[in-house]
């Protein structure tokens, strides 16, 4: 019997209540993912964007499906139109919501349709502070945040900010699935450390699949 080529990478991790780690789940989706993104991005490219605090954040982000997060001086908010070129978003790839679906279901979250999918890329240095992902209208659907490329160092914290956050280290084709009694974990990456992947050369790329509307 042929095994499936990818079937030593996938081990299922629970992170806490409600968080699970699918080591190398999104390998299988790689090649029609790294398609999808590229035609996301000629859409829609990469830029940095403003915090409300008036700080340019260092990593990269566009946006992809009905509803894109952004942020400005104004503050955080879901928009359906680029506010870059006024156009809508462009539309959540099939291999995308294909991949967040059967990653939520398999940690246990079955039905998850995202509208909104964030897609941030890091260069060497560039990190994400602490914080909670909580400007989403309903907090029943899961989040699915896929890794691809240079690794990185996930920091996943408790419901109060001061809680010590647990590292989780994340390499290329690993998907996070946090719902439930998680959902509201404050989380971050530590900085990016330079490196060089085949696919996404000096970069990681992390997609955040979730339930915006
Ligand atoms: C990242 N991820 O991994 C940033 N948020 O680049 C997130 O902020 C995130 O991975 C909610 C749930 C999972 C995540
Ligand atoms: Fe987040």
């Amino acid at each position: 019997m042929i095994r499936d080529l990818f079937e030593e990478d996938m081990r299922d991790v629970r992170l806490a209540p409600g968080a699970m780690l699918l080591s190398g789940f999104a390998r299988r989706f790689e090649a029609p993912c790294v398609t999808a993104l590229r035609r996301v991005v000629a859409v829609a490219p990469f830029r940095h964007m403003v915090t409300p605090g008036g700080h340019r954040m260092s990593i990269a982000m566009t946006n992809c499906g009905a509803a894109g997060w952004v942020t400005d001086r104004t503050g955080y908010r879901y928009d359906s139109h680029d506010p870059q070129t006024g156009r809508r978003w462009p539309a959540m790839p099939d291999v995308f919501a294909d991949l967040a679906a059967q990653a939520a279901a398999r940690a246990g979250f079955d039905g998850f349709a995202p509208d909104a999918c964030l897609i941030n890329r890091y260069e060497p240095g560039a990190r994400l502070s602490l914080h909670q992902d909580k400007n989403e209208r309903d907090f029943s659907a899961p989040i699915v945040s896929v890794s691809l490329g240079l690794p990185a160092v996930f920091l996943l914290g408790g419901l109060r900010r001061a809680d010590t956050p647990r590292r989780v280290p994340l390499v290329h084709g690993d998907v996070v699935v946090w719902g439930g009694p998680a959902r509201l974990r404050y989380h971050g990456v530590l900085p990016l450390e330079a490196g060089h992947h085949l696919l996404m050369g000096g970069h990681r790329i992390n997609l955040t699949f979730r339930r915006a509307a």
